[in-house]
């Protein structure tokens, strides 16, 4: 039998014009001297030693050779009809103590976000139940805090959330609470917890100019816990915080290099909250930044995370409603297979679930079933149900 089939591209004497072969190889040793797109193409399993150079080299592929490599990869990891429908439940509003420059729910701004008590069991069952009626398999609870510590009522009363949701209505569940120990960590993968979602939020380099209260390193160090844990890690971080292009590569750099890639990896783009320090200072940059976020490094950002972590889903987050329907395309299109829906964020808009519905039933796309991840061949997936018949069967509880 052949082993993995090596797509090779031979260079014509017209810039960018290219001719592809399928060569056969039976082994990836020679991996070292393959341009850097080769190689993600040609890898059957995640690569975690991505060097920045090589991810640089991919995210500056000419955008419409990258969007479709990205395409192809996908479907190769994933079934291509599948999204994945996340509903975001803010269950501690506001009253942060962190200095995070972006957000609504720090009490350093004056945002007009104002700090709640954390609210009750019974309401995030009656949410969570909407949500599954309206078709989302994954519901994320989150909370404005630092970390978890001192929090032992509260991690007890969240462990409740999460054994409910799993046990009444058979929901993935996510949290997102800020930093947290191996104990805190062991708790909530005894409560079932499938994911918990800490972003790392820009490059390593960037960070300092977007937060001092907590390091790029605190981050990692939650992330692990969680992994070692053996809850999924939901980690990604915010497009548009004043970066430049190498802040993505090195962003991406830090994701894939993970000893295990993310489960979840979510892209927001950045929500510009009037009273945020972040706010105030992308609005004084002149219009021809580079700092300023081009929609295409989003799509680069996205193609390349599917070319380099091609396990992951992909889960366009925060700042989706300020897309255009054609640009969440182009997202789907990079290798997107994600995203929240619902009534609300956490304190910023989001698109309903019915506007979700139509778009997606629209392009043929699907909900991607619960404690599923189907890696289904093309030819496997024609023979699944339609979208419109699975989206209705899965509205009843
Ligand atoms: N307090 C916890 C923490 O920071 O880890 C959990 C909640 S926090 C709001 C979750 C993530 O939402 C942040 O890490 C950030 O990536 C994203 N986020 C917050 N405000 C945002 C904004 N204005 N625009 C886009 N993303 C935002
Ligand atoms: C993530 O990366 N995005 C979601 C989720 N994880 C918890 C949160 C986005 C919050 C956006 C700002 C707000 O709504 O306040
Ligand atoms: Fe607090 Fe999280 Fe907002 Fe930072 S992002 S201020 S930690 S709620």
């Amino acid at each position: 039998m052949l082993g993995p089939t090596r797509v090779l591209l031979a260079e014509s004497s017209t810039p960018g014009d290219s001719i592809r072969f399928n060569i056969p190889t039976n082994s990836l040793d020679i991996n070292d001297n393959m341009k850097a797109l080769d190689l993600a193409m040609s890898t059957p399993n995640p690569i975690n030693s991505w060097t920045k150079q090589q991810i640089h080299e991919i995210y500056n592929t000419p955008l419409m050779e990258l969007v479709y490599q990205a395409q192809v990869q996908h479907r190769k990891f994933h079934n291509p009809q599948e999204v994945q429908l996340c509903t975001l439940l803010s269950i501690k509003t506001g009253g942060c103590t962190e200095d995070c420059k972006y957000c609504a729910q720090s009490s350093r701004y004056d945002t007009g976000t104002k700090a709640e008590k954390m609210i009750n069991v019974d309401l995030v069952m009656e949410k969570a139940r909407e949500a599954k009626m309206n078709g989302s398999t994954r519901f994320c609870m989150g909370a404005a805090w630092r970390d978890m510590t001192g929090r032992k009522s509260g991690l007890k009363k969240i462990s409740e959330m999460v054994s409910r949701i799993n046990n009444e209505l058979n929901m993935e569940t996510c949290v997102t609470l800020g930093m947290v120990d191996q104990k805190q960590a062991a708790d909530l993968a005894s409560a079932g917890l499938t994911a918990y979602n800490h972003n790392i939020d820009t490059s390593r380099e960037h960070y300092p100019s977007v937060i001092s209260t907590r390091t790029f390193d605190d981050r990692l160090e939650t992330i692990k816990n969680v992994q070692d844990a053996g809850i999924s890690a939901c980690t990604g971080g915010i497009l548009g915080l004043g970066e430049t292009p190498d802040d993505h590569v090195s962003f991406l750099y830090t994701l894939a290099t993970m000893e295990k890639h993310p489960e979840s990896l979510p892209i927001n783009r950045l929500v510009p909250i009037k009273g945020t320090p972040m706010e105030s200072e992308l609005s004084e940059l002149p219009k021809d930044s580079s700092r300023k976020l081009k929609f295409e490094h989003i799509l680069k950002t996205i193609a390349t995370a599917r070319l380099i972590m091609p396990e992951s889903i992909i889960r366009l987050a925060a700042g989706r409603y300020t897309m255009k329907e054609h640009e969440q395309f182009l997202c789907f299109m990079s290798g997107c297979n994600a995203i929240f829906t619902g009534e609300k964020m956490l304190t910023t808009m989001c698109n309903g679930w019915d506007e979700d519905i139509t778009m997606l039933n629209k392009w043929g796309l699907r909900p991607m079933k619960s404690f599923r991840k189907s890696k289904l061949q093309p030819s496997e997936v024609s023979k699944t149900e339609s979208p419109l018949q699975l989206f209705d069967a899965q509205k009843t509880i």
